[in-house]
């Protein structure tokens, strides 16, 4: 398995279906790597460090035994995350069809527990450029928006969480 095909399989795993995979998370996403290497067979834990060490965004967390991913969940039980003071701006790159339902309702969770927020345009650029070929950058004001903002662990703030973004902390550039 080539590093890009292990990281869509280590995420399917720990952030959408760990059961498939016969894997527990606890509270805080966190599994034994032991059993991800169980439920991925001939893939070594130097593997997974490969793996993380060529990607492009720091998608998951290995701590001695146990591996978790840091963001992107949709599985049923709520991840637990750290509160924390915000930037003042974020960014949320989205295709132009989502924009009117964004304004109207704000930025929603949709099928993940939380909105993901970048903290700036090349990243927000390219999370919008997965729905559409010219896609639409807001600026999220998080400093004011009174929203639980939430950060992965203090070493790595390019993702923030939260829980929902109300339209009036919002504008399209
Ligand atoms: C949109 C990837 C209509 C939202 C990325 C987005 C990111 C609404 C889509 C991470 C809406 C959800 C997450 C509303 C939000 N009405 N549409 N009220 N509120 N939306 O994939 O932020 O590479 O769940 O704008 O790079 O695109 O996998 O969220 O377009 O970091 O590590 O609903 O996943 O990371 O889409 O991406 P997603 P996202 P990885």
């Amino acid at each position: 398995m080539n590093n890009v095909a292990l990281s869509k399989k280590v995420s399917h795993a720990l952030r959408h279906k760990p059961w498939l995979y016969e894997l527990e998370l606890d509270p805080e996403g966190w599994t034994p790597v032991a059993d991800l290497l169980d439920a991925l067979p001939s893939v070594t834990r130097d593997d997974l460090v490969a793996m993380m060490a060529a990607a492009d965004k720091q998608r998951f967390e290995l701590d001695g035994d146990r591996i978790r991913a840091l963001y992107g969940h949709s599985v049923p039980g709520r991840i637990v995350k750290r509160r924390a003071e915000p930037p003042h701006v974020l960014l949320h790159g989205t295709a132009p069809r989502s924009v009117p339902a964004i304004l109207e309702s704000g930025l929603l969770p949709m099928r993940r527990q939380y909105v993901h927020l970048s903290v700036d345009r090349e990243t927000a650029t390219q999370v919008g450029g997965r729905r559409a070929v010219k896609p639409v950058i807001l600026t999220v004001r998080a400093g004011e928006a009174h929203v639980v903002v939430f950060t992965q662990k203090p070493a790595y703030e390019m993702v923030w969480l939260a829980e929902s973004v109300p339209p009036e902390f919002l504008t399209v550039e």
